[in-house]
């Protein structure tokens, strides 16, 4: 029998993160964004599916991205950082590109002050993962691969 077609998963970073490591330890840990995207794709071989990654701190730059996504990705995991809480622009090109996705934070966005408590993208998301640090993403891959896999079946 063929072997299927391996998952393709669009892993997007939003602003600042590619700070992380630098300030803000208490908040965020001291792991770096190169650490983070190592641990994901070591965890895409082992569980063989394809990921490519971006960050980018421009919202127009990631609403474009999304947009190109839905004929090369199966889903979306995406960390919009600080614009979870104000970017109707991505939550709508989200919803318009019809891929699954889902949210990681790695801070508990609900720990934190009242302005990050709403998230204007997890209405449009299968799911949220927040406040596991950089397992946030490990654990957002694994709920992502484990839909694809259930959707084949
Ligand atoms: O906890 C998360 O992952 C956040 O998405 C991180 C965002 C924040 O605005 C969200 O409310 C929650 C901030 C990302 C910027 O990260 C920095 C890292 C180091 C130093 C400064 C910012």
């Amino acid at each position: 029998m063929a072997r299927p077609k391996k998952h393709a998963i669009l892993v997007i970073h939003g602003p600042n993160l590619g700070l992380l490591g630098q300030r803000e330890p208490e908040v965020y840990g001291r792991v770096t964004l190169p650490e983070i995207n190592d641990e994901l794709r070591s965890l895409a071989k082992e569980h063989k599916v394809k990921v490519e990654i971006v960050q980018s701190n421009h919202e127009g730059e990631i609403v474009d991205t999304i947009g190109k996504s839905k004929d090369t990705f199966d889903a979306i995991l995406i960390n919009p950082a600080a614009y979870t809480h104000t970017s109707v622009a991505i939550r709508d090109a989200l919803l318009a590109c019809g891929l699954p996705c889902v949210e990681v934070h790695l801070s508990n966005i609900y720990a934190r002050e009242q302005f990050r408590h709403n998230s204007l993208i997890a209405p449009v998301a299968k799911g949220q993962i927040s406040g596991f640090g950089k397992q946030s993403y490990a654990l957002g891959l694994l709920a992502i691969i484990n839909l694809l896999d259930s959707a084949r079946k």
